[in-house]
């Protein structure tokens, strides 16, 4: 398959030295020649144009949201590129960079197959708005504002309104929710499959039920947004905010195994590689081991 690598070296989102550079990381660590093991085509159409905002600025445009304006900016040209991919028949598998990107690649998707749905693979679950996040880390946000709830600037990002339904998201290895977030999840009516559902239901049988749910559905296209904080602690000291009881990484490619395996993913993201804070290459070394597995499997 021709498949589309676009950079998104971004760390507005989450406020963290170190996170903008996973892009640069990857690519020093042979992703492209990786990716091709699969055998397929793969285009690298480099990264998206993160400006420079200095720190006193933050604050600029919301006084509770970090960069709004910048992300909301960098966003809208990767919806673009997102939505360009898919038109030239080439899928997108977007590295970050912070998960703050997901707004732009749902909002691509969402535009080119007006019917989506959302896997959202974290230990978070990224439905805060400016009223519920505890930090202001417009990465804790991008779910919500493409269920259309939030500031305006997030939800109309790329092109005006709501970019998935609610009960289109399916989120997966959550164990770190806020309170507002776990309100809304049940507000909503979230499919929400946290880590202590999935280790009492056991992974294969929750995976299999979102499948199912999705083949039900009458969505077009499904995009699988990882954040590779939802494996373990121990196995991704660099990452910006690891949780401990995450999945191990045969847990992961299984993960991968199954979704990928049956064919409906039509965009993927791969985030939250911060390389300044890992400990002798070894997220790194994870997060290419995850990508090999991916396009082995695609
Ligand atoms: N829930 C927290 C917040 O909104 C942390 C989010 N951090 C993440 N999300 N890494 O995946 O600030
Ligand atoms: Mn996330
Ligand atoms: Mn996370
Ligand atoms: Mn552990």
């Amino acid at each position: 398959m021709n498949v589309n690598l676009i950079g998104v070296p971004i760390n507005y989102g989450c406020d963290k030295e170190g996170a903008q550079y996973g892009p640069t990381k990857l690519r020093e660590n042979n992703i492209v020649e990786v990716m091709k093991r699969g055998g397929h085509q793969i285009y690298d159409l480099g990264d998206i144009d993160v400006p420079f905002i200095c720190q006193e600025d933050k604050y600029a445009c919301h006084e509770k949201m970090k960069y709004l304006s910048p992300i909301a900016e960098i966003n809208t040209n990767l919806a673009h590129e997102v939505y360009c991919s898919l038109s030239g028949k080439s899928f997108p598998f977007v590295i970050g960079g912070d998960h703050a990107l997901g707004l732009g690649s749902i909002a691509g998707c969402s535009k080119y197959f007006k019917e989506i749905a959302v896997i959202w693979v974290d230990a978070h679950g990224d439905i805060n708005s400016y009223e519920t996040s505890p930090s202001g880390n417009i990465h804790g946000m991008p779910l919500a504002a493409s269920m259309g709830i939030g500031h305006p600037i997030l939800t109309n990002v790329y092109f005006e309104g709501t970019k998935v339904k609610p009960e289109n998201v399916y989120i997966v290895g959550a164990r770190d929710l806020d309170q507002g977030e776990i309100e809304l999840a049940k507000k909503l009516n979230l499919n929400l499959y946290t880590i202590d559902i999935v280790k009492n239901r056991g992974l294969e049988n929750v995976i299999i039920e979102i499948i199912n749910k999705i083949k039900d559905s009458n969505v077009n296209g499904v995009h699988l947004s990882f954040d590779i904080d939802v494996l373990d602690k121990s196995i991704v000291p660099g990452t910006g905010t690891a949780v401990d009881n995450g999945f191990n990484v045969e847990e992961g490619k299984f993960l991968f195994d199954k979704f990928l395996g049956e064919g409906f993913i039509t965009s993927m993201d791969f985030v939250e590689l911060n390389p300044k804070l890992d400990v002798d290459d070894r997220t790194t070394k994870v997060c290419i081991e995850m990508i090999d597995h991916i396009f082995k499997t695609i």
